[in-house]
């Protein structure tokens, strides 16, 4: 199973480094969904601010009929507004929202099914590569595609690059792509947007351990493990780490392994780029997409850019 081996590798490399797509089994999906409430983590009230009185105005510009597929949908809250701006000029709508959590993508299926008659949604459980490996092209219909909410901030630029070129192949020229990134801003709202005063950014951080425990038999104790986030603006990135509060040899019974830390050793679990208007466009041109629109919050916080296939 990837999950093992990663986690093997991942820990028994000389920087310690755990991949963030593994925080979101059914707790860390449930906790994500907390953390996108939290008054310091605008990203979500941001993003959801510009679809609320955008999404007509992104729909029409892609123009209608559409199809649409969304990288990373979990629970699709957000997705409904551009739903409902393509229900406004057709009656029927094909959705085919990718994602690696099952609890996320079975129970946001569901609850379109229920809120649509004319929806089609056909779920694809997988990471971004894979299910995108799994789609077909369309050329009856246009196709605007969503990578909502800062998703793509989660990739190493080159990363970024290939996952926005896999998703182009299954597009034809003129589809749309809506790409929301978060943009760079100063060191204190980022920070206390990676953690917030309830902790609940810690629990879902600490919760990847917590999973190590649970599927692979670890033996993590998670007070001797601290959260922290650090915005490192060269970079342009926050990081996420899991430091060790003290020296410790932690074993993880199902990989037959034992894991050493050094005190304040850590663990790199996230990477959350931020952006700007040239980063977004150089990374739209390597993967053969054009900017055609940017909307802002009122805050100038966050950023949904509509890119074009060319
Ligand atoms: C899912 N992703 C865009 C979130 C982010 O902001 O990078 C994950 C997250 N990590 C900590 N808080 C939220």
């Amino acid at each position: 199973m990837d999950f093992a081996r990663d986690v093997r590798s991942g820990l028994t490399a000389q920087n310690k480094a755990l991949p963030s797509k593994y925080f979101y089994d059914a707790v860390g999906s449930s906790l994500f969904e907390a953390i996108c409430n939290i008054p310091e983590y605008y990203l979500t009230r941001a993003e959801t601010e510009i679809l609320t009185a955008k999404s007509q105005e992104i729909v029409d510009a892609v123009g209608t009929p559409i199809e649409m597929i969304e990288l990373g949908s979990g629970s699709a809250i957000k997705t409904r507004f551009l739903i409902d701006a393509a229900f406004a000029r057709q009656q029927r709508l094909r959705y085919r929202p990718v994602d690696i959590s099952t609890a996320a993508l079975d129970s946001s299926t569901r609850a379109l099914q229920r809120e649509y008659p004319g929806i089609i949604v056909d779920g694809i459980n997988a990471d971004y590569l894979n299910g995108l490996a799994r789609i077909s092209r369309n050329g009856a219909r246009r196709t605007l595609s969503l990578f909502l909410g800062s998703n793509i901030g989660n990739f190493e630029p080159d990363e970024a690059q290939r996952t926005l070129g896999a998703l182009r192949s299954v597009l034809e020229p003129e589809d749309g792509l809506l790409l929301g990134a978060d943009l760079r801003k100063d060191r204190e709202t980022l920070e206390r947007a990676y953690d917030d005063p309830l902790g609940v950014t810690a629990a879902f951080n600490l919760n990847l351990l917590a999973r190590i425990n649970r599927e692979l038999g670890g033996r993590f104790d998670l007070a001797s493990f601290r959260h922290e986030a650090a915005w490192d603006e060269v970079i342009g990135r926050v990081e996420m780490r899991l430091v060790s509060r003290a020296k410790q040899d932690v074993r993880i019974d199902g990989l037959g392994l034992v894991v050493h830390f050094e005190a304040w050793e850590s663990i790199h679990t996230e990477s959350s780029y931020k952006y700007d208007d040239a980063s977004v466009r150089s990374l739209a041109e390597s993967a053969g997409f054009k900017v055609g629109g940017k909307w802002v919050d009122g805050a100038n916080r966050f950023a949904d850019y509509l890119l074009i296939a060319k």
